[in-house]
């Protein structure tokens, strides 16, 4: 194989990049594109078109999952599956998620510049709202894809009180085939996914590619603190009973909790806090916060959580506050089978230095290891920033991630 057939062209990456990277809501910091909105819904028509302009089906699931499906000389193989995601957080940046469709797309090209058809069937995945939305819950269409989506979930609410049922239907879905319609165990050959790293370790090793080697679970939960709601200025300190005080001492506890797992990498974090009534003279009566904890181990996140629950409660009683949880959402950890890892060192090897490291992000890739092998690749992110405007990958770096799925990809098809 002529090694210079299957570079990825970086040109095109950036215009990709760039195009998408219009669609958002100017009216939010950096580029914001959240699921189900009109900037999204324009990203996934400019995406359609795209698709069809490179000779792929195109269709939305169930799910709602945007999905372009190129054909394979022998049609009895299961499809390989290359996704990820093209909504942001909210002030994300270009490139979380993104690259991973669109690495589907530039693979799809470059197979054709070569002149190689695949014996897999090939699909191309952008997964319905993979980031945490405000219906509560992450990885939306790809949990949907893999029938791990109950009706608990499908009944939650976004504040304007819409439905995810509805929502899903809105965006092209069809929420009352899922069970049904979900695919299982043996359905998809591999799933591989490109992405931004998202951490330092790629940049401070020089480093251009990484093999994930595992990727962590999340759990999440929803924490409502009620204290006394009461005038700022005539109770005394000793009689009150503040929400947001006690809400804080759990914070900082949350946050001595996991510094003192420093064996293995656990994180937990609280970036969602509401207070009410939210005025100045008035001592917060509620509190309701969103916190996560994160590892490679469901042990330990078990853990972290009993612990948590243990220390508020002793918080709880001395504040004269009550405190409450419900659980948002579990995702569990992947180990990447080590043979889906090999052949992936193999395509990077052909193109670029790479070293083996585990994800701290979570992706879709953690509900299609429900049913069937995966494996992804990290590109460099600019002193590991994400979820933020500094995030930043080279578009040549994102090229050579790129090619190095494609080689993956050709490798594994002539296995
Ligand atoms: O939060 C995450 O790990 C991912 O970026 N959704
Ligand atoms: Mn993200
Ligand atoms: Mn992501
Ligand atoms: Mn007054």
């Amino acid at each position: 194989m002529n090694d210079a057939l299957l570079k990825a062209d970086a040109e095109t990456i950036e215009r990709d990049i760039e195009s998408l990277a219009a669609m958002v809501d100017s009216s939010k910091p950096g580029w914001t594109r959240r699921p189900f909105t009109p900037w999204y819904e324009q990203g996934r028509q400019w995406l359609r078109e795209r698709m069809v302009e490179i000779g792929m089906h195109v269709e939305i699931d169930a799910a709602s999952n945007l999905i372009g499906r190129l054909p394979g000389s022998d049609p009895s193989l299961k499809p390989i599956m290359v996704g990820s995601h093209t909504d942001t957080v909210t002030g994300g940046g270009r490139f979380d998620g993104i690259i991973g469709v669109l690495a589907g797309l530039e693979i799809v090209r470059t197979l054709k510049r070569a002149g190689i058809v695949l014996r897999h069937p090939l699909m191309v995945v952008d997964f319905t709202a993979e980031e945490p939305s405000e219906f509560g819950i992450s990885t939306i269409g790809s949990r949907g894809m893999v029938g791990n989506l109950p009706e608990e979930m499908l009944e939650r609410t976004d504040p304007s009180g819409l439905v995810l049922r509805d929502a899903i239907r809105l965006a092209g879905g069809d929420p009352d085939a899922l069970p049904s319609a979900a695919l299982g165990p043996g359905d998809i050959a591999l799933y591989l996914e490109l992405h931004i790293e998202q951490g330092p370790v790629l940049e401070q090793t020089g480093t251009k590619l990484g093999v994930v080697t595992g990727i962590v679970g999340i759990h999440r939960y929803r924490v409502t603190v009620e204290g006394r709601p009461n005038h700022a200025g005539t109770t005394p300190m000793t009689m009150r009973s503040d929400a947001l005080t006690g809400a804080a001492r759990m914070i900082l506890e949350l946050e001595a909790i996991c510094r003192e797992h420093d064996a293995e990498p656990v994180v937990g974090t609280v970036g969602k806090l509401t207070v009410e009534p939210n005025a100045s003279n008035v001592i917060p009566g509620r509190v309701v916060f969103d916190l996560e904890v994160r590892s490679l181990s469901v042990d330990i996140m078990e853990e972290l959580i009993c612990a948590f629950k243990r220390r508020t409660e002793e918080i709880a009683l001395n504040c004269g506050i009550a405190i409450s949880m419900d659980c948002l959402s579990k995702s569990e950890p992947i180990r990447v089978d080590e043979d889906v890892q090999a052949i992936i060192r193999s395509g990077c090897a052909a193109t670029a230095s790479s070293i083996s490291l585990p994800s701290g992000a979570g992706h879709d890739a953690n509900q299609i290891a429900r049913i069937a092998p995966i494996g992804m690749v990290f590109v460099p992110s600019k002193d590991g920033r994400s979820h933020c405007p500094e995030e930043w990958t080279d578009y040549a770096d994102v090229a050579l991630g790129v090619e190095a799925l494609t080689r993956t990809i050709v490798l594994y098809d002539n296995l």
